[in-house]
């Protein structure tokens, strides 16, 4: 091989690499799930998530992910919720996966909520920090709910997002008050990223799956 035909390959390979960084880093930024607003309006709005053990389909189907019901009581895949600001939010989550646990017992007790959480419609003032399956938590707002997750052993278990209310579930409440406008990540802070990385990779560093973000309106 010349030596122009090798310099030739050597730059052609480095194009073809840099090609498909700059894919990856793009399509990272760009896809950004639909926004769903809550019900209801500023003073007081409510939000309905749902968490799922695995999306079933799709590019990430063994993926673990929150889900929010839309106006007409359809089910969006995303975690990109509008609500008003200076309001009272009522969040309700219908938690279908199973207990994963948290590193970090402190936050086994909800923070920053207003009123008691509830569990399966028990006040429920902490929750054993091995039996939260997830977290919803928004730093910025001081805001931190650990979800009860299902029994290993619970009978008929989702397995195909989104879940019915005929699969098993717990059920969570809580209400928290949002103040000035502007965008808020929120996330999950239960290692539940199965097959990654401390649990931390995939699905636990991907909005849309146990990342999210909270427009305040
Ligand atoms: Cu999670």
């Amino acid at each position: 091989m010349t030596r122009s035909a090798k310099l030739a390959g050597v730059f052609g390979g480095i194009a073809a690499v840099a090609a498909l960084v700059a894919y990856y880093i793009v399509s990272y930024l760009i896809v950004v799930p639909p926004s769903v607003a809550a019900a209801g309006q500023a003073p007081r709005a409510s939000v309905t998530l749902q968490t799922v053990a695995s999306m079933g389909y799709g590019p990430h189907p063994d993926w673990v992910s929150y889900f929010v019901e839309d106006a007409r009581g359809k089910w969006v895949h995303s975690t990109v919720l509008t609500v008003p600001a200076n309001s009272l939010v009522k969040v309700t989550v219908l938690q279908y996966d199973t207990a994963t646990g948290l590193r970090n017992p402190y936050w086994g007790g909800p923070r920053g909520i207003v009123g008691e959480m509830v569990l399966d419609g028990k006040p429920t003032p902490t929750l054993d920090p091995d039996l939260a399956s997830h977290t919803f938590a928004v730093p910025e707002l001081g805001l931190s709910v650990p979800l009860a997750g299902v029994a290993d052993d619970a009978k008929n278990q989702c397995g195909l997002a989104p879940c019915t209310l005929a699969e098993a579930h717990r059920t969570i409440t809580f209400v928290f008050r949002t103040g000035k406008r502007g965008t808020y990540r929120w996330q999950c802070f239960v290692p539940c990223a199965f097959g990654t990385i401390l649990g931390f990779g995939g699905p636990m560093q991907s909005i849309g799956y146990m990342d999210g973000l909270l427009h305040v309106v």
